[in-house]
């Protein structure tokens, strides 16, 4: 016991120390180098060290600074105008709507035609021309008890950035009942740079609560996104019902209030049975939630209709229950950000990236691209 402590605590030491002296870099094999945590910061590795490996951060820890007003940052059809009571709502909350963008039967013919397209393979990740490796084997992920190791990560793949393939989609996020809500939170520039399928099959579990920011989880290293500024509201996920979402089958849930700072992962004792009882994701034989104290009355559960779509903070605790009923329940993301931010390292876009709780690797970026859904692009930091 002492000696695993005392290695972890070597391991932390060296590897901030090989982060910190840069010069020391050039000197490692190639292989050690992209081993090494680049993107963390010194809470980061104290947080690890402090508390003997109990804690851990999986994304970059970042407060949200609360604006110095609550007005709309631009001016939009009124059609689509949100109060200030409704933008301080969001600061203090995580979440905004739902909304409409259309009709639960136009909804419908458009979440046919999208399950449709997504039986044929994406040209953007095209797996047949190994644009990324899978190496999952046996992860216990929740899907995988529904579908194989194999498929989890093709599918997971497969459901990503498809707005780059169909204008259905992509005209979903253009919509201005979604751009124009958004431009009031983030300002007048919108860029969309990830779009995520959530299909949820009958009698699948709930997505456990956890948090986002930067997507520094995808590699463990290094994040994906890079805001002129942590602390400030620099991202937002609007998350759109294909099917009606319901308290029955897994709707989204929101922690309210728990946007204001990102916390670490509490790695807490392991267990002795294979059964989880409390809703709680385990990996391996530790239990792991995110370091924050949750009181039951603040789990919002969002209801939606087919058609409409809710605003919220990645920052914000939030997962879904689970689906009970014998249909599935639809629903696809979409992650906007200002121009002002990058996206991606240039080694990511250059040597590919990771999507490593799918457990696949060597992602190559060459056909993904962000989408400029609103205003201009004044700064053209991203492909
Ligand atoms: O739809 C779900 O089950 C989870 C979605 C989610 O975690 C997200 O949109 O960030």
């Amino acid at each position: 016991m002492l000696r695993n402590k005392f290695l972890l605590t070597l391991t932390i030491a060296i590897s901030w120390m090989l982060v910190k002296i840069k010069f020391l870099q050039r000197l490692l094999p190639r292989k050690i180098l992209n081993k090494l945590p680049l993107g963390w910061t010194d809470e980061m590795y104290s947080t690890v060290l402090k508390s003997r490996g109990k804690k851990v951060y999986v994304d970059i820890p970042c407060q949200l600074q609360q604006p110095t007003s609550y007005q709309p940052k631009t001016a939009v059809d009124p059609a689509y105008q949100l109060t200030e009571a409704e933008i301080q709502f969001f600061y203090q909350n995580g979440y905004i709507g739902p909304f409409t963008i259309v009709a639960p039967e136009v909804a419908e013919g458009i979440k046919s035609h999208l399950v449709e397209m997504l039986e044929t393979e994406s040209t953007i990740y095209p797996y047949s021309q190994n644009a990324y490796v899978i190496e999952a084997k046996d992860r216990a992920t929740s899907v995988d008890r529904i579908r194989s190791n194999y498929d989890t990560s093709y599918l997971a793949m497969n459901y990503r950035d498809r707005h780059l393939d169909d204008s259905q989609l992509l005209d979903l996020f253009k919509h201005p009942a979604l751009t124009e809500r958004c431009a009031q939170l983030l300002g007048p520039d919108l860029m969309l740079w990830r779009t995520q399928f959530f299909p949820k099959a009958p009698s699948e579990e709930g997505t456990p609560l956890h948090q986002a920011s930067t997507y520094l989880l995808d590699n463990l290293k290094e994040p994906v996104v890079y805001p002129p500024n942590l602390n400030e509201l620099f991202q937002l996920t609007c998350w759109i019902a294909l099917t009606d979402a319901t308290k029955e089958n897994g709707c989204m849930v929101v922690v309210k209030g728990t946007n204001k700072q990102i916390a670490p992962l509490k790695i807490s004792k392991p267990y002795d049975t294979q059964k989880s009882d409390d809703g709680s994701k385990r990996f391996g034989t530790a239990k792991i939630d995110v370091d924050i104290e949750v009181n039951s009355e603040d789990v919002m559960p969002i209801e939606m209709k087919a058609g409409q779509f809710f605003i919220f903070s990645e920052r914000s605790l939030h997962g879904s229950l689970a689906n009970q009923t014998t249909e599935w329940r639809w629903a696809v993301n979409g992650r906007i950000v200002r121009p002002d931010t990058r996206l991606y390292t240039e080694k990511m876009l250059k040597e590919g990236h990771m999507y490593k709780v799918v457990g696949v690797k060597d992602i190559c970026l060459d056909r993904w691209k962000t989408v400029l859904i609103r205003g201009e692009d004044r700064f053209g930091y991203n492909q």
